[in-house]
Order: structure tokens, then C-alpha cells, then sequence
């Protein structure tokens, strides 16, 4: 017998595709993990999906079928072993597998995890390995056809609930309709004798000085061989299993981001066969506890049917913990293969805003290995939607067996991660079929099979510490007694959808909010990259095309209309879409902050992009930071200075302008794990700089507690200077003087503002060193100034900030094309004025 396993890799280029049905067309060279179009794309046989309308022109591929095949060449010594296995770690999606002719797997779920014995269809020399991929459209028009959701919600097509695929695919309202098919995640052989280590499963046990960890090893043969290991931290070695318990004594606990540091574990298996180890096993795991808390907290807050909300809240080690994230949407229009370096660019965005949440949407993947560890090491928590969103599921047998299954595959190999807060049915599909589950029956016992039942059910066995929402926003469906909870999660639509003023967050009283958002235009540059020469302009074919939620651009200009004047050209819309954005999610996560402890989440939509597109992004694709992602970092930094105003503004009959503000309150919150000593500065200046009143005061600051710590009466001035000429500024600063939090407070629409077209003076400290900065300094108040390195996506320690009269700005450059010279002639720096002048 031999002592370990043998891998054989199929993954790479060995692999080559055909059209089905096209056996005068020659083989050509395919990659694993990969997609059928990304394998067409790099022979050029179709154009670049992205560009154009050229997606219109690429729906002929979901018709088809498609054949893989390679050839590998396996050592007659493999058969020393006992088993060889075929794993193949994803399948997208209607896929016939053969070894050497003889059909080894039928699969009809992309979600499904694959091994299959193929000792004796193999042998040695060489082998052949084919995998016929059917069109998914044919599958959808021949199956579960008596099952029609009452509404579609993003499939142009529909149906594509019928297949278990990657929903994103079938087409979104920030996505393009790619229907593809391939071996997206890894292939191997694997060779092997005696037992193995399929998985385990650990559960915690934390007491005062030390953490249990008991281990349930999942293997291969039950009861065959001895299971031992050790816990690690660091290489070294800190806990032995005795049995299946390891203790390990002063622990060091994993936190998210801002409340902690991220210890990690390594937990490292093995089984022995009489006295040879045959299988080995390691997982990172990071030490904590998490809780979703739904407990009555005393705090009066109605829900939508009047009903009393508990909270709702994520605790942390016993720690509540204010929960301040995007929700993470797949990070390309092709998932296949997906990597680390795809992954942390985006997470450590999302970390350097201040963020502790991803909320890994259901309409998506369940995603590749490397998202997982990046969130355990970042210290995001995961809220981890299963995949199915939006529209009706069917529940019939074979539907509910084939989830059951893939829910188990998926669960098993995510369950260990640190990061793992949540697990959540679907995204949406109580909320908007609300009324067809009330009504009919049979929609309500598919729904109460797959999200009641089934899933919920997997994860009693396979993870019950990890809690459960059977759908968010979490809401009764009028029938099934376990969907009552004592409180919710909301996804408020108001603004944008119902195209509400942004002011409607302020009158919430959410206790957690995991969803809202305001969609903006990509940068110059990255329209550029989709743009034919004269379609860059939001009207023209090219930008419809890339921009699917149907009136997604009367909706920007309808809320841009609102704060600022018509923008002169491509990239002032883009610039002014950005700011608005920024603006609205400014105004509605300050809210939720200041509500805190009776809010406990701010989870905006949407964090990335998967294609060059118009959407709620605060990263545009390729990982530029719109304006969003660097006012996220302002609005979710630690400790927080927030200004409400009291009075507000109206329009009266003949479009008159009136205003009652002069009043606000400002607020200050924090949500570190201590108490903090700041204070808080103001002063109300007049636009060209000169100082009319200023305050000072000592505050202490409890975590999670918001509360109006001034409020400042400032009508004489500002009736008396002018609103087109007042700006009050506060910060928050620590003992030192370092400012934590800052912000700008306008007394009118930025479109009304007195701005003077002053020059903005730059000097480079210098441009060779690892971090080279600008200062800028300008005679005029600039609003909003934004610095670009043109045609590269640099990132900025700031920007879209406000530059003050004869008050220096320092920015450093942290990320940019270090092989391109000549930052100095690529440098532009404009400012709200330059949207509309000149
Ligand atoms: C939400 C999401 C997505 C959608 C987004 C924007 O409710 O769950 O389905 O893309 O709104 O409309």
C-alpha cells in the first residue's frame, strides 16, 4: 500500500473544445478552469463581449452544445492504489462526463462538488476524457416545464430558476445575459489507498481562558484507520487532539475589522492506516463565537405591520458589533477560475473603507475558496445568501434533492472560515412574491420545501452554530409559522426605485439595513473601454446597452437634477452621478449610525462591478474607487461626526426655492470596543475662507451610542451671509489632535453654490518614491475635487474632497501603474465648478 495520495492535475491548457454537432471544425485549445466563451474570446472566434452592443451579438452560444475533451497519460504505478478518483470541483452546467467512452457522471447542477471512481474505466497510458456540455436554454424549455414563477424579476428570457446555474448569468439589472458552460473550478485524478479524510467538521467551545475544539472527521471509510492532529498557530504547535478535543488555553480570538485583531488557527488532520498516515486534512480556522441577535432590547420600533421589532444584530464573541458593509455581487461576467489576486484588491477596498461585511448575494456563486480566506484574514464578515434571488423556485422532487445536495457540497467546504457570520436562504423571494405566496399554494410549499425545510435542514446537521434567515429581508410568509421572527432586515428601495428624496432614509427605523443604493456612472476611462469612438454619451446604443435597469438613466439625472446643474460632457455626468451617489449613501448610512444601538447594520448595494457598466458600485470594474468607496471610508470610519439638519427645503408654486435651515444637530458616534475620549470642532466660515463663528468641546464617546452631542442654532449667519456663501465644518478629533472624522456642511444645493473658478495650484513632493503625493492649495473653496492619473486607475489616500481657501491638501498616490512615467502630465484636478463651466 502506498502512504499518500497521488494528484494528477487536469487542470491548464490540455484541454480543447468544439462547437457540438460541428465535426468539420477543428479541435481547439481549451483552459481549466475556463468558460466557453473565454476560450472562444482567446481565439478570437467571437469579438470582446464587453464591448459595444457586442453582447447582443453572443446569445447564439446559450443555443448550443459544447465538447470538451483532453488526453492525459497516467503511470502504470497509479494502480498501486487503491481508488482513482475523478474530482471534478464544478460543472457549469448540463454535463455528460466519459472515460474513455464509458459515460462516468451525468451532472444538471453548476453547484454540485464531483468524485467519481474511475479505477477501472481508466488505464495506463493514455487516456481520454471528454465532457459534453448541453445548452442550458434547451434544459430549461424540456424540464420542470409545468413550473412558471408568476414574475420575472431580471432574466430577459426566463425560466432560469428551472436550472440550478448562476443566476447573474441569465442576465441582471447591472448585468450582461452570458450563458456559458465549462469545467469552472478544478479537475484532478486522485489517486489513493486506505481511507480519507473527505472533510471535518469543528464546532467551539468557549469558556473563560480557553476555547474546546471538538472535530467530527467525515471519512471516505468510516471506522477505518485513526483520525489524530494538532492545532497550530503561527507553525507552531499550541493543541493536540486527544480524540476528537483539542484545548487550546489563552486563546487568542478572531475579530472583524475594527473590533480586533484576526488570529488565525490552522487545524491539521490525519488518518493512519496501520502505522502509515494515508490522508491528510488542514483548515485555517479563526476562534470566535457568532450570534444573530433577535432578543427584545427595550427599544421602541415598529416594523411595516406595526408589529414591535426586536433587534437585529451580529454579536461577536458575545460582543455586539455594528455591522457596516456592501453587498458583494461576482467579480466577472465569467467566474470560472477566479482567483486570490481577483479577490483581494476588492476585499482590502472594501477593509480600507471600514467596512466588516461582505453580504455575499444569492444571485451570484458560491464563491471560490480564495474570497473565504481573504475574509478571514481581513477580518469581513461573511453574510453568505444561498443562490437562488429575487424570482419564484420550483420544489418539485428532483429540484429539492439536487439543492439538498448542493447545499450540503457548499456548506462542507465553506463552514470552517472565521468569516462565516450568516447563512441566509435567498435573496428576495418572499419580499417580491409576497403576494403570490399568500395566494397560491403550490409557490408557497415549493418555497416552504427548498428555504423551510431543505436548507435549513442541511445546515442542522452540517453547521448548526452558524445561524439562519430563511430569506432577507427576513419577513413572515402568511402560512408558514416558521418564517416568524421576532425582528427583520430591510431592503429599502424608496430612493431610487420609488425615486423617493434621499431624505427618507432620515425617517427610518430600521434595525438593519442590507440593502439600499444609488446607482452612478463608470469613469471616463472605463467607458472608454466599451465606447466606439462618438457612443460616449449615456443615450447613445452602446451606454444603453450598459446600462440594463430599464430607467436606470432618467433616475440618475432625475436625483442628479436635484443637487447639481447639467453636467457639460461625459465626464462631468460621471463625476456628478458619483457625487450623488456618494451623497445619498452619506445620508442614509450616517442615519443608520446615529440610530445605533437601535440599528445595527448599514449594508449598501452594491460594492463591485462584474463588467464595465452604469450601476450601484462604489468600485468600478477593474477596481477604480468611484466616488463612493473613498466617502465610505469617511462615513464608516471608526468614530463618526454627523450633522442633520433640522429645517429642510421645499419648492412652492412657480418653482420658488424656500428653506427654513439654519439649525442642525450634530451627532457623534463610534463603534470600536471601548470608550473614547474626543472633541468635537466647529466653525461656520464664509465661502472665500473668512472664520464667522467657531466651538470647541471635550466628549466622551460610548461604542454604539449615537447621540447629539450640539446642536447649533447658525439661521442669523446663514440668513445674513447667504446659503450660496456658508459652509460649517466640524470634526472629530482624538487626543492628539489627528482628526477621526470630518465633514462639510452645505446650507444649500451644491448647484447653488457661490464657487469661484480659481485655479488649483499642484506641487508633487516627488515622483519617484514608493508613495509620491500632491499638495494642492487654491485661493477659492473648490467642492468636491477630484484628481485623475489619466488613462490609469489610481488610487488616492482621498479624493472627491473639499479644498478650502489658503489651506493646503496633502494626498498620497497608494496605487498606480508603477511601470508608466510621467504622472506629472497625466495628472488632472477639477472640481464641481469644471462640471458646468468652460
Ligand atoms: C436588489 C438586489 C438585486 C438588484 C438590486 C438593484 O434588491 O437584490 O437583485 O440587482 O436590488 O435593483
Amino acid at each position: 500500500m502506498l502512504t499518500h495520495t497521488t494528484n494528477v492535475t487536469l487542470n491548464g491548457s490540455i484541454w480543447e473544445f468544439r462547437q457540438h454537432g460541428k465535426p468539420d471544425e477543428p479541435w481547439r485549445g481549451a483552459i481549466v478552469p475556463g468558460c466557453v466563451h473565454t476560450d472562444l474570446l482567446r481565439h478570437g472566434l467571437i469579438k470582446d463581449p464587453f464591448y459595444g452592443t457586442n453582447e447582443l451579438d453572443l446569445q447564439w452560444i446559450e443555443e448550443q452544445a459544447w465538447d470538451y475533451r483532453c488526453s492525459v497519460t497516467l503511470d502504470a504505478s497509479l494502480w498501486k492504489h487503491e481508488n482513482l478518483d475523478l474530482v471534478l470541483d464544478g460543472l457549469d452546467t448540463v454535463a455528460t462526463v466519459r472515460v474513455n467512452g464509458r459515460v462516468v457522471l451525468e451532472s444538471e447542477n453548476m453547484f454540485h462538488r464531483h468524485r467519481v471512481a474511475v479505477r477501472d474505466a481508466l488505464k495506463p497510458g493514455v487516456n481520454e476524457i471528454t465532457v459534453h456540455f448541453g445548452s442550458a436554454l434547451h434544459y430549461i424549455r424540456t424540464h420542470r416545464t409545468e413550473f412558471v414563477p408568476k414574475f420575472e424579476f431580471n432574466d430577459p428570457v426566463g425560466n432560469c430558476v428551472r436550472i440550478r446555474k448562476e443566476q447573474r448569468q441569465f442576465g441582471w439589472d447591472w448585468g450582461p445575459r452570458f450563458v456559458t458552460c465549462g469545467l469552472w473550478r478544478e479537475a484532478r485524478i486522485e489517486a489513493w489507498s486506505g481511507n480519507r479524510i473527505e472533510s471535518a467538521h469543528i464546532t467551539q467551545k468557549h469558556e473563560s481562558g480557553k476555547v474546546t475544539l471538538h472535530v467530527t472527521p467525515e471519512l471516505a471509510r468510516p471506522g477505518v484507520g485513526v483520525v489524530r492532529g494538532v492545532v497550530k498557530r503561527s507553525g507552531q504547535v499550541v493543541a493536540k487532539f486527544e480524540h476528537d478535543r483539542a484545548v487550546i488555553e489563552q486563546p487568542r480570538l478572531w475579530w472583524p475589522a475594527g473590533q480586533g485583531e484576526q488570529a488565525l488557527y490552522d487545524v491539521e488532520l490525519e488518518v493512519v492506516v496501520g502505522d502509515k498516515v494515508v490522508s491528510k486534512w488542514s483548515r485555517q480556522i479563526g476562534l470566535r463565537t457568532i450570534e444573530l441577535d433577535m432578543a427584545e432590547d427595550g427599544i421602541d420600533c415598529a416594523g411595516p405591520e406595526k408589529t414591535k421589532l426586536t433587534r437585529f444584530g451580529l454579536r461577536v464573541n458575545g460582543r455586539l458589533v455594528f455591522a457596516k458593509g456592501a453587498n458583494w455581487i461576482p467579480a466577472h461576467a465569467f467566474v470560472a477560475g477566479l482567483s486570490r489576486a481577483d479577490y483581494e484588491p476588492l476585499l482590502r477596498s472594501a477593509r480600507d473603507a471600514n467596512m466588516n461585511l461582505m453580504r455575499l448575494w444569492g444571485g451570484g456563486i458560491y464563491e471560490h475558496d480564495a474570497f473565504y480566506d481573504v475574509c478571514d484574514e481581513l477580518g469581513l464578515l461573511v453574510w453568505h445568501d444561498f443562490m437562488f434571488a429575487c424570482t419564484l423556485y420550483p420544489g418539485d422532487d428532483a429540484f429539492v434533492e439536487s439543492v439538498r445536495r448542493e447545499a450540503m457540497d457548499q456548506v462542507r467546504r465553506v463552514r470552517h472560515h472565521a468569516s462565516l457570520a450568516l447563512w441566509c436562504g435567498n435573496n428576495e423571494v418572499a419580499q417580491l412574491n409576497m403576494a403570490a405566496l399568500t395566494e397560491q399554494a403550490s409557490y408557497r410549499d415549493a418555497y416552504e420545501r427548498v428555504f423551510v425545510q431543505t436548507l435549513p435542514g442541511v445546515l442542522s446537521k452540517m453547521d448548526p452554530a452558524t445561524p439562519y434567515l430563511h430569506s432577507s429581508p427576513a419577513m413572515a410568509v402568511p402560512g408558514l409559522l416558521e418564517t416568524v421572527l421576532p425582528s427583520q432586515d430591510a431592503h429599502d428601495w424608496n430612493v431610487w426605485h420609488a425615486g423617493k428624496p434621499v431624505e427618507h432614509y432620515e425617517g427610518t427605523n430600521h434595525r438593519f439595513c442590507s440593502e439600499f443604493g444609488m446607482q452612478s456612472y463608470p469613469s471616463q476611462r472605463i467607458a472608454e473601454t466599451f465606447c466606439p469612438e462618438g457612443e460616449l454619451n449615456v443615450f447613445s446604443p452602446t451606454f444603453e446597452n450598459h446600462q440594463k435597469h430599464g430607467a436606470g438613466n432618467q433616475v440618475i439625472f432625475d436625483y442628479v437634477s436635484r443637487l447639481y446643474r447639467f453636467p457639460k460632457d461625459y465626464r462631468s455626468t460621471a463625476y456628478l452621478s458619483q457625487l450623488n451617489q456618494a451623497y445619498c449613501m452619506k445620508v442614509g448610512i450616517e442615519h443608520f449610525r446615529r440610530s445605533s444601538p437601535a440599528c445595527l447594520g448599514a449594508v449598501y448595494w452594491q460594492l463591485n462591478d462584474c463588467w464595465p457598466v452604469a450601476s450601484w458600485s462604489s468600485i468600478e470594474f477593474g477596481g477604480a474607487w468611484k466616488a463612493l468607496q473613498y466617502a465610505a471610508r469617511r462615513f464608516f470610519a471608526p468614530a463618526l461626526v454627523s450633522v442633520r439638519h433640522i429645517g429642510k427645503a421645499w419648492k412652492t408654486r412657480g418653482n420658488y426655492t424656500k428653506t427654513d435651515t439654519g439649525v442642525v444637530d450634530v451627532y457623534a458616534v463610534q463603534d470600536g470596543p471601548s470608550a473614547i475620549e474626543a472633541t468635537l470642532a466647529w466653525s461656520l466660515i464664509k465661502i472665500d475662507g473668512l472664520q464667522i463663528e467657531s466651538g470647541r468641546q471635550d466628549l466622551t464617546l460610548e461604542p454604539m451610542r449615537g447621540k447629539v452631542v450640539s446642536r447649533l442654532d447658525l439661521t442669523d449667519h446663514v440668513e445674513r451671509v447667504g446659503r450660496a456663501r456658508v459652509l460649517l465644518r466640524v470634526s472629530l478629533l482624538d487626543g492628539s489632535g489627528r482628526v477621526l472624522s470630518e465633514d462639510t456642511v452645505l446650507f444649500t444645493a451644491p448647484r447653488n453654490l457661490e464657487l469661484a473658478r480659481e485655479s488649483i495650484d499642484v506641487a508633487w513632493d516627488t515622483t519617484d518614491s514608493d508613495q509620491p503625493g500632491v499638495t494642492l492649495r487654491s485661493k477659492a473653496y473648490h467642492h468636491r475635487v477630484c484628481l485623475e492619473l489619466g488613462g490609469m486607475g489610481a488610487r488616492w489616500s482621498d479624493n472627491f474632497f473639499d479644498l478650502f481657501p489658503g489651506e493646503p491638501k496633502r494626498v498620497e498616490l497608494i496605487e498606480y501603474d508603477r511601470s508608466q512615467k510621467d504622472l506629472t502630465g497625466r495628472l488632472s484636478v477639477f472640481s464641481l465648478v469644471d462640471s458646468f463651466v468652460g
